[in-house]
């Protein structure tokens, strides 16, 4: 039997390089789209990459950009996949409020032109689409926990686009009778995890506090709750679904949230420090500090204040509370998470921790590094 063709947009992102990784040692061939940038944004496929000169290469890279129908109308006719994964995006919901434009076009009509782009090419009986949908269709909850009934409400222009993603991506299984599926996942993290995200902002932060590198961290709601998973689990799921017999929608979520505050609390405690909360309403009032009551690391003193509300990350309108509901994909798919949030904590401070003590010993060998903060 011939290898199956994989064409994964979003290659370069946390779940494309687990998912290139997952399919790949599933005996798949793995061609991937990244985006033109003037420095490598490679760094989480490095690993899996072979010069294609060598013998026996399967995993390919390809220029484009989810804004150019040109492009990726070649990329499908040359690559003919049985599987699209369309997971690149403008993924930031903070940073939509900024470019809600740009993030309409890639998110919302990204997938639009991707759809279409099969159909044109007449590869929609041939060709199964996953679309990476969110938990922020919820957005003001209307319903807890959340499952594919609950109706949404979208809360920053990522939402809105990714709404507009979620019912293309059914109108062309209605329509055309393409096989076409909506992942509708809540947060998931990992060591890959993009640095301005919370929990990746939270292990990187704070493991670079222990070691003397920052001062404080700068943080929006922490009040905020939130269903995390671990991206390798949730890759695993992505896949599944394009193996069923008939296309449908899933949720994807653990069944368990914690707030921001706890995972701070969570990621200190994994790195010797013991954290005291003073002050509430963040919201109102911004007071909010967070306070060493013990630590056994060198960059921290008893009684230093770590972690600092600022009101810059607040979001003009915020998803307070996302909780899922995973029994469909239970029921249907036997899916179930393996990994828990508390290991999923501890895997992500732990390699933050080896980074930040290897830019301190550089350092105190009198090398000039600096380290990035701006989240
Ligand atoms: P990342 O932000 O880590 O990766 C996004 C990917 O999209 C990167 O490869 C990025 O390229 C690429 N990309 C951005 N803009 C474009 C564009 N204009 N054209 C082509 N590619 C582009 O996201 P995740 O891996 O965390 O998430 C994957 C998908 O799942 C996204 O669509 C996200 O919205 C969605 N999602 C994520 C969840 C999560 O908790 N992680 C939960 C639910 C949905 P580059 O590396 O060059 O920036
Ligand atoms: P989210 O993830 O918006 O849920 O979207 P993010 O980690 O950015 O925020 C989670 C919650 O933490 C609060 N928060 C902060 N967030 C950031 N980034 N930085 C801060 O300093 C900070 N302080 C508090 C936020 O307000 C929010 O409530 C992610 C993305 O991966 C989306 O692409 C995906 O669709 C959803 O998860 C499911």
């Amino acid at each position: 039997m011939s290898k199956k063709v994989a064409l994964i947009t979003g290659i370069t992102g946390q779940d494309g390089s687990y998912l290139a990784e997952f399919l790949l040692e599933k005996g798949y061939e793995v061609h991937g789209i990244k985006r033109r940038a003037s420095s490598f944004n490679t760094e989480r496929i490095d690993h899996i990459y072979r010069d294609r000169h060598e013998d026996n290469v399967n995993f390919f890279m390809h220029y484009g950009d989810l804004t150019d129908t040109s492009n990726l109308t070649r990329i499908l006719r040359e690559v003919q996949p049985d599987e699209v994964y369309n997971l690149g995006a403008q993924s930031h919901v903070a940073v939509s409020f900024e470019a809600p434009e740009y993030t309409a076009d890639v998110d919302a009509i990204g997938t639009l032109r991707l759809l279409e782009a099969i159909r044109f090419l007449g590869m929609e009986k041939k060709t199964r689409f996953y679309q990476a949908s969110t938990s922020e269709l919820y957005g003001l909850v209307q319903e807890i926990p959340q499952k594919e009934t609950t109706p949404f409400h979208p809360r920053s222009p990522y939402a809105v686009a990714k709404m507009y993603a979620y019912w293309i991506t059914v109108n062309y299984r209605e329509s055309y009778g393409m096989y076409a599926c909506n992942g509708i996942l809540f947060n998931h993290e990992s060591p890959r995890r993009g640095e301005t995200f919370v929990t990746r902002k939270i292990t990187r932060g704070l493991a670079n506090i222990s070691q003397g590198l920052e001062k404080c961290l700068y943080m929006g709601n922490i009040d905020s709750l939130r269903d995390w998973g671990h991206a390798k689990d949730y890759v695993r799921m992505q896949w599944m679904m394009l193996q069923q017999e008939q296309a449908d929608d899933f949720v994807i979520a653990t069944g368990k949230q914690i707030s921001v505050r706890e995972f701070i609390a969570m990621s200190a405690q994994e790195l010797g420090i013991t954290l005291r909360f003073e002050g509430e309403g963040v919201n109102e009032f911004a007071t909010v500090e967070a306070i060493a009551d013990q630590a056994a690391v060198p960059g921290v003193k008893v009684g230093d204040v770590i972690v600092r509300i600022d009101p810059k990350y607040f979001r003009p309108a915020e998803v307070e509370t996302l909780l899922g509901d995973p029994s469909k994909a239970k029921e249907k798919l036997g899916w179930v998470p393996e990994i828990t949030v508390e290991e999923m904590c501890a895997e992500m401070v732990q390699n933050d921790l080896l980074k930040a003590k290897q830019h301190a010993l550089l350092k105190s060998h009198g090398y000039d590094v600096s380290v990035s903060v701006e989240g």
